[in-house]
């Protein structure tokens, strides 16, 4: 089997980066090599302009000028590390990609999926994960985990409503390309979020 590449996305709080590290593991114990990074960032470029993303600033940023920040690191992203990988035959798991901006600055933002469609067409020449994994929880659940965590970057600190129309368009990438996406409930404990991703993965892998 060539290499894929697998995304984690989720709302904050899912459980991506605790569930990355049972999917990591899964796929070592049958000798993939494996490279593991995250949206926006990944490389040094693509981390410069996740700080920008995610940090707070006295000035409001536009809606436009974050999906253009987030693609901008997306490109850097797939031109030196994804693809290469990819191409050296190791296995790459991205914690979020492209369905993130769908649901943040398409739902959550309110942009025009078809502004999203032409950059993801005319910067990425449509690239997309392999498989996506979709831990999904309702808003209020993430967000009360995130926030026993710590303090809020600029996006955490969002209303409910956005991010219930985060998840929505979440829910819209799922029907529109089912074959894509393994879904996951991710509202139980962590283990039983790591049980159904380990039975997900042995089906999807038979
Ligand atoms: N963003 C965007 O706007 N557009 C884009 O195109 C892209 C991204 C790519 C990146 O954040 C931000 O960028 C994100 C979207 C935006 N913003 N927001 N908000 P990130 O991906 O780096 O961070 P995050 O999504 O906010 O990650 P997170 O808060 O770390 O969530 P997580 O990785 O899904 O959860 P976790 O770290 O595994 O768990 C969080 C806590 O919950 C932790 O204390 C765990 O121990 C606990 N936990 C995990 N699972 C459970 C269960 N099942 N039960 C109870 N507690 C649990």
């Amino acid at each position: 089997m060539s290499a894929l590449f697998i995304s984690i996305e989720g709302l904050e709080g899912a459980g991506k980066t605790t569930q990355a590290e049972v999917l990591m593991a899964w796929l070592a114990a049958r000798g993939h090599d494996i490279v593991r990074t995250r949206e926006p960032g990944g490389t040094e470029i693509a981390e410069a302009i996740r700080d920008l993303v995610l940090s707070h600033h006295s000035e409001k940023m536009d809606p436009v000028t974050e999906l253009l920040l987030v693609f901008a690191a997306r490109k850097q992203h797939v031109a030196s590390l994804i693809q290469p990988a990819l191409a050296a035959g190791q296995w790459v798991i991205s914690d979020r990609f492209t369905d993130a901006t769908y649901a943040y600055q398409g739902g959550g933002r309110g942009l025009d999926r078809s502004l999203i469609a032409s950059l993801e067409e005319t910067v990425l020449a449509n690239f997309q994960p392999d498989l996506t994994i979709w831990f999904d929880c309702d808003a209020a659940t993430g967000l009360a985990r995130a926030q026993a965590r710590g303090a809020l970057d600029r996006i955490e600190g969002e209303d409910i409503a956005f991010f219930n129309r985060c998840r929505a368009q979440y829910q819209l990438r799922y029907d529109q390309q089912p074959e894509r996406f393994i879904k996951i409930d991710a509202a139980p404990s962590q283990a039983a979020v790591s049980e159904q991703l380990i039975t997900a993965l042995e089906v999807y892998f038979a």
